[in-house]
Order: C-alpha cells, then structure tokens, then sequence
C-alpha cells in the first residue's frame, strides 16, 4: 500500500532515478491525519457539574443537564479558528457514556437532559458533517463506574462500547485511549482501589484490530499500552521538542525525553500529537474564566506543536450549560486571526532558486520544486550526498522574520541539521542553526530586511528531500508586557514578542513611546512603586494596552 502510494506521487517522465524510502515512513492514515495540523478536544462529563478534574463515577446522572448544549457552537468556533475536526470525550474516567450506550445505564439515557433521549455523540458527528470537520473519539479506557473494570469482562464490556462508537457515528479520524489507567473508584459501589497490568489488561493488539476493522482510516492515539499510531509528547503544556523525529521503537520503553524529541533511528513510525487545554484544567470551571490562555501564549504553543513538526489538539472545556464559555471563544478568535495576518503573503512566491546541487541533474528534482505550491514535488540530492544549499533570490529587498520548511516525509524523515542566512551588508548573516524538520517546521526569526536567503542543509540521514519553502513578515503581537519582581525587589518587564521596545513609568502615569525604554532589570528603592508598561512595535508604529502589576 505504501509502496504503491509513493510510486503514484513519484513523477513519472523520463528516466527517472527516483529517491527511495529510507527508515521508517508514515502510513496513509497517519500521512493525512498529519495534514490536518490543528483540531479540537472538547471535555464534558458529569464532573463538569461537581467542580472536579475528575469524576469518582458515583456522581447521580441527575446533575447532567447541559440545557443549552449546541455543538454547532462549537463546531463553528472550530471552525472560524482553522481547526479541522474534533476529538469528544464520550467516556471520561467517570464512566459516564455521552451516547445512550446499550451496555450501561450511567449514561445520557439517564440524564434529565432531554428526558434521556438526547445523544451527544450524534450531536457532534452531525454538527461537524455540517461544518466540514472531521470526528474523533476519547474513549477513556479506564471506568470508576463500571463493577467490572479491573475483571476481564470489562474488555467485553469497553470493545462493545468502542463498536458503538466505531459504528454508528460515520467516519471516526482518530481514536484517544487515555493513558490514566486505574485507581480508586465507585466501581459499582465497591468504592475502592483497582490496579490493573497495563501492559497485558487491554489485549491492546486485538483492541487495535477491531479499532482498524470498524475504522480502516483511523488513527490510534495511545500512551498507556502497545505502541499506536500517534504518540504522547510527554507533557500537556503545549510544546514538543526542537528536535522531533516521528520515530520511535516498536517496542521497549519510551522515557520522558524520548517522548518528547521522537527517536533519531526508531524503527517505526510515531509522530508527536501535542494536546493541551485551552485553560490550566480539561473541564470546565468557572475559576479559571480569568485563566484563559491568551494570544501570545497560543501563538507560542502554535509555534512549539505545528511549528516542531508536531500536530496540536487544544482543548475547550464545555460549560455546564453545554456551550464554549466566550472568553475562549475570542481567544482562539484571535490566535486565528493573527495567524492569517502572519501567514498572509508568502515573499518566496516570486523568487529565483539557486541550488548547489539536485538530483542527476533532473529538472523534476530542482530547487524551483521548494516554492511550485506542489506538495507531492520535492527538491533531491543523489543517493549519498547529505549536504546541500538553496538560495532564494526574491523579487526585491523584503523584511521577513519567518520561514518554513518541509519535508517530503512520504520517503522518510531525513534532516539532522540545516541553517537559514540572510545577505546583508555584503554577507551572510546566521539566522537560525536548527536540527529537525519532518512534516513541517516554522522559524521565528529576527527581522530583517534582505534580498537573499539561503537555506543550507549540513547533515541529514540520506540525500534530503524538501517539498517546500515559505518566508512570511509576522507583525509583532502586541500584548501588555508582563511585570515580574524578584526578590531583591528589582523589576523585570517582558514583551509578548522579543523584538517589541518596552515603555514603563513608576508613578502610575500612563507610559508611552519616548518615555522611560526598558533596558534590563530596574533596581527600585521603594517596593511601592507603582508600574505600568507597553509594548511598542518600531516597524508599524502600534502599541499594546497598558499593562500594570497586580
Ligand atoms: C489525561 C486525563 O486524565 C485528563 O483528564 C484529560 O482527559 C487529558 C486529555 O488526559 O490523561
């Protein structure tokens, strides 16, 4: 399947001396699901309605009452914010089932929502038809309800409820078998702890062969058992590593810092899924409205998931009414427009390319295949040459402070290190020395104003195969800089983009540009000195609001 896939995208005029996989190679299933980049989690349970992260699994399904609930709602927030689906948690670790499954009464079905007859998983699988989304499903493997779980007739009971789930909702993009596994619980009013293998308790491999019959096309998410098709990041913050290979082993342990960076010569395919909340916690509480991640810190999570060859699920925890609370709502509203505005005018659109090399000499594989708007076109090097360089001449001097970079990873992931220069004043000027590259990499850079640049690979595993080259001028996000003291009383103040000049009074006046410029650490003398900041921006002139200490 693999095979013929890359036969069809290999060009096919010609002699052609085609490149041939090296290492492990993504599946098609993880090829697409990689191409979708962003999308959403939403968290809902019975726990939304008792303050908890967790539900125990003996909450009353009386307290479900999501009376507004509209997931259209939030298939439109997706939506608008470029996303392009949408993972549900229809089982959380309470147990409590989203849909009227046919196995259990702790679900839906006894709910005064809708009198029991609703159905929250239909709900979303149309909503997201509609909106042109793809569906995904948690399923938490782990139950605090169920009297079984621990027992081996849970696994009936969890690959019945997967079935449903598989079956009767249309197309299913990605399945999330939660890591969290065992613990005290309900359990049927046993009310105690139950610890589970989990290496053997799941039969992951026979679970993961009914999940592949139902669901031909999916992808497998899973951190607590056999190795899936996606793998964990290592962390729920937001970011993977700078270097990230989509490899990992087959099997054999994976500690922390492999989760985070892949592994350079694994022998299998497991690219790096970042997820994340929207809020410090998954579900909902009204705590943390003051607590929603804002756009500098969603720019940065974009840049460290998207922007690291990662793909990003970021959460929204649903309120007890059943909708996206709209503080979240206008923050992924302005992550989305800042991303359009950053990525609106690609400068390498008219440029010349220059290459050190390409392969045989071929023009299929030259250096103008980085910037065609071809996906499936690549620029080559022969077998063994490992190092190469591209110059992009464009079109007239420019000031960009971004570039992108992928690979072609159909054939494997390949890069190990490259750098990005710009001419200035006669010379090169370093940008940026990276590693990895992979699906995609996306550089913030300083700015600056330049005719040339140059993209240099200086080590990679075979001969490197990249698809595509973009240069972009981001406009600095301009937020209230952040106001820090240490504890020898000094001030320290901190612009969302490093590159924003920073004003600042210490008498409660308002700050502008041509006051007081921050250079470093103030020293104070009174701990009472009132602080107020902005941030300014040299290049379009604008300034953030005033921010000042709490
Ligand atoms: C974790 C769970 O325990 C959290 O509640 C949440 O669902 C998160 C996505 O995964 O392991």
């Amino acid at each position: 399947m693999l095979l013929l896939n890359f036969c069809l995208l290999a060009p096919t005029f010609g002699q052609i001396n085609s490149p041939q996989p090296v290492g492990p190679i993504p599946s098609v299933n993880q090829m697409r699901w990689q191409e979708m980049e962003f999308y959403a989690f939403v968290h809902l349970s019975v726990n939304t309605y008792t303050d908890m992260a967790w539900g125990f699994g003996d909450e009353n399904p009386n307290i479900f009452n999501p009376q507004d609930l509209d997931c259209r709602q939030w298939a439109k927030v997706c939506k608008d914010a470029g996303m392009k689906g949408i993972i549900i948690t229809a089982k959380h670790h309470s147990g409590f089932c989203l849909w009227p499954s046919k196995y259990t009464d702790y679900s839906v079905k006894n709910a005064p929502w809708k009198n029991g007859k609703g159905d929250i998983v239909k709900e979303l699988a149309d909503a997201c038809k509609e909106y042109g989304l793809k569906f995904g499903v948690y399923l938490s493997p782990w139950d605090r309800n169920h009297p079984d779980y621990g027992k081996p007739a849970y696994i009936t009971y969890f690959r019945n409820q997967l079935t449903e789930l598989l079956t009767n909702y249309g197309d299913v993009f990605e399945v999330w078998f939660d890591g969290a596994n065992g613990g005290t619980g309900y359990y049927g009013g046993a009310n105690e702890n139950r610890t589970i293998d989990r290496t053997t308790y799941y039969d992951w491999e026979n679970t993961y062969k009914l999940v592949r019959q139902l669901q031909p096309e999916i992808v497998i998410w899973n951190d607590g058992g056999d190795r899936a098709d996606l793998r964990w990041v290592g962390t729920e913050s937001g970011y993977v590593g700078e270097t990230n290979w989509s490899l990992l082993n087959a099997t054999g342990d994976v500690p922390e810092d492999m989760l985070r960076h892949g592994l350079e010569n694994g022998d299998s395919w497991v690219p790096g899924e970042v997820n994340t909340s929207i809020r410090p916690e998954w579900f909902y509480h009204a705590k943390e409205d003051a607590k929603v991640k804002k756009l500098p810190k969603l720019m940065d999570i974009y840049h460290h998931s998207i922007g690291r060859n990662g793909t990003l699920l970021l959460n929204f925890p649903i309120m007890p009414n059943g909708l996206i609370h709209e503080f979240d709502i206008q923050s992924i509203n302005e992550l989305a427009g800042a991303l359009k505005v950053a990525f609106a005018k690609n400068l390498t659109k008219k440029a010349k390319v220059s290459t050190s090399s390409f392969r045989s000499k071929q023009s299929n594989f030259d250096g103008m295949k980085t910037i065609d708007g071809e996906k499936n076109t690549y620029w080559a090097q022969d077998d063994g040459v490992t190092t190469a360089s591209l110059t992009l001449q464009l079109s007239k001097k420019q000031t960009f402070n971004r570039f992108l970079v992928q690979e072609f990873i159909q054939l494997g992931q390949r890069v190990k290190a490259f750098t990005v220069e710009a001419w200035v004043d006669g010379k090169w000027k370093l940008l940026a020395k990276e590693t990895t590259i992979g699906y995609k990499r996306i550089l913030r850079l300083p700015t600056v104003s330049s005719s040339k640049v140059r993209f240099s690979i200086l080590d990679s595993k075979a001969c490197p195969l990249i698809s595509n080259i973009e240069v972009y001028n981001a406009p600095q996000i301009l937020a209230p800089p952040q106001i820090m003291r240490t504890q020898s009383g000094e001030v320290l103040l901190k612009a969302a983009d490093p590159e924003s000049e920073i004003y600042y009074t210490l008498d409660g006046s308002q700050p502008k540009k041509g006051g007081l410029k921050y250079k470093g650490p103030i020293k104070t003398s009174d701990g009472r000195v009132k602080i107020k900041a902005l941030a300014y921006d040299g290049q379009t002139g604008k300034v953030s609001d005033v921010g000042e200490e709490q």
